[in-house]
């Protein structure tokens, strides 16, 4: 239904002799539906028609590691913080302004009107997740506010955003994946509460905790044994996600999303995993709305560890872009780079900014401090060892045994796992990117499912380590961070397949036999079909 309108709506802007490029253009701050309260304060000036010019003679600034902070950093960064919070509701740079920017480019607050096949408007809301915009609008909303920040310091030249280096897992002191002590300790300057403490957390984050990446281990209480599980747990998530699961740009950023499409078509691997686990483990299952602040788009950027998550989902884009192997480079649409935003300035003045300035990172005269990104080695196939070994006589038997999807009817599970087969072209396709789609996938429910899935691996189930080297995605998790139905509460789920299986060295079968295993609580799963196809990018 959404590709139809789609469509159609293509066909009809073509009829009508319009280009067929359909960016978004910026949205109208002032005619925002204030749906959720979350409408930013309306502009009385002229904004410029010319896109937002970085400046140039900015020194670069480097932002530092969130975990490697000295005590001066630190107290300049709550500074930064106490003042952001001091400016009055009125000002559109103030602390409950940014969180609602945030909201109102993600709740429903921008409506734009498409034409349908029948030549009537109708509107569709405006959303810049659970897609390929997440990482640019993302990046420019840092960068204004670290402007903002730098502005409130009279600290324009040096000051830099801290991340959260939620991804290294070293055990060494000081801890990168547990939440950054300035963070943590309410009273960590001793005389007045830090401007950087939120107390809508999980008890979850109590320091010194890890990050559970996939939100799959209990939380309180980590023994050091459960720590040494959940480091090896991390890193071979982040090696899945970034290295074997997103070897082309499309898996990576997310699917595309333009004017006329609904959102949420889906979303990459690095915003659905580890971006939306750590806005989970953060939030409060336990808060008046559950998972507030940071587990909730309307309220996530109510915590100012929103701003140094991003920070490293920023750099981890940088990181991914840097990795060997595969097609790793920045999406060329013409409709994603011109896609536009608006965005309040450390002078309060409404700029207007395009995908294609995102792109590259030198323009905003930032960078990162140097991190180990170990789990390219430690989390890698190479350090992992099969769960479900078998012989090539063996996996030709799973595969007779296997029965594929039916292709009439929705397959549902309200099991803990499900197996099926997938035949594979016979002719492959070089240069091009083997990848299993799932279509329609429907992953709703209170508890927000989440899948992991395991190649030739036919008795995995709850209890499957991902540290597994048959383990080669997951997905879900984000119904309560996202917090809006996806379209028709469909999905399309795709995993690189071309990639993981050369590095398996397990190329050579007509079929690949994939499980799916529900993480949490069983809940009603349904899938349409599965089929392989080939991407270009
Ligand atoms: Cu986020």
């Amino acid at each position: 239904m959404m590709m139809l309108v789609v469509i159609m709506s293509l066909a009809v802007f073509a009829c009508k002799g319009l280009v067929q490029a359909l960016p978004f253009p910026a949205p109208n701050f002032n005619n925002c539906n204030n749906y959720q309260g979350c409408c930013p304060v309306p502009y009385n000036g002229t904004i410029s028609e010319k896109l937002y010019v970085f400046d140039r003679k900015l020194p670069l600034r480097t932002r530092p590691a969130a975990h490697l902070l000295d005590d001066a950093y630190i107290a300049k960064y709550q500074r930064a913080y106490r003042l952001l919070r001091a400016l009055p509701d009125s000002d559109p740079r103030s602390w409950k302004n940014q969180a609602k920017l945030h909201c109102a480019y993600c709740n429903a607050a921008f409506n734009f009107d498409v034409l349908t096949s029948s030549g009537r408007n109708s509107t569709m809301r405006f959303e810049v997740h659970f897609g390929w915009m997440f990482l640019p609008w993302h990046r420019f909303f840092l960068y204004f506010h670290e402007r903002i920040l730098a502005k409130l310091l009279g600290d324009d030249d040096t000051f830099a955003l801290p991340f959260w280096n939620w991804d290294n897992q070293s055990p060494d002191p000081p801890l990168a994946n547990a939440i950054p002590l300035a963070f943590a300790n309410p009273m960590y300057d001793k005389k007045v509460q830090s401007s950087l403490y939120d107390e809508r957390r999980s008890r979850c984050t109590k320091w010194p905790n890890l990050v559970d990446l996939q939100n799959a281990l209990e939380c309180a209480n980590q023994t050091l044994e459960l720590q040494t599980t959940l480091r090896q747990w991390n890193n071979r998530l982040m090696y899945t996600q970034l290295v074997t699961a997103a070897p082309i740009s499309r898996l990576f950023f997310g699917e595309s999303y333009k004017l006329g499409s609904a959102p949420g078509r889906g979303a990459g691997t690095l915003e659905v995993s580890p971006h939306g686990n750590v806005h989970l483990w953060t939030g409060n299952p336990n808060a008046t709305i559950p998972f507030s602040d940071m587990g909730i788009l309307q309220y996530a950027a109510l915590d100012p560890i929103f701003y140094a998550h991003h920070a490293n989902i920023d750099r981890l884009w940088e990181v991914w872009k840097s990795l060997p192997g595969g097609n790793r480079k920045d999406l060329s649409q013409a409709d994603y780079l011109n896609t536009q935003f608006l965005f309040y300035d450390e002078n309060a003045a409404l700029v207007k900014v395009q995908i294609s300035q995102a792109l590259n990172i030198n323009n905003f005269r930032y960078n990162y401090e140097g991190v180990p990104n170990s789990w390219i080695h430690e989390g890698s196939d190479a350090a992992s060892a099969p769960c479900f070994p078998a012989s090539t006589s063996e996996i030709n038997e799973m595969i007779l045994n296997t029965p594929p999807l039916s292709t009439k009817n929705f397959t549902t599970f309200a099991n803990s796992s499900i197996t099926f087969r997938v035949r594979r072209p016979v002719e492959k396709q070089l240069h091009r990117q083997e990848v299993l789609v799932i279509r329609s996938l429907k992953l709703e429910g209170p508890n927000g499912p989440a899948l992991n899935a395991f190649l030739y691996f036919p008795t995995a189930n709850l209890t499957t380590p991902i540290t597994c080297i048959e383990f080669f995605g997951k997905t879900g998790g984000f119904g309560v961070v996202f917090g809006f139905d996806l379209p028709d509460s469909k999905m399309e789920w795709r995993l690189a397949l071309g990639y993981k299986l050369q590095s398996l060295g397990m190329d050579q079968f007509s079929h690949v036999v994939v499980t799916l295993v529900q993480l949490g609580l069983p809940q009603i799963i349904q899938l349409k079909n599965a089929q392989i196809v080939y991407f270009d990018e």
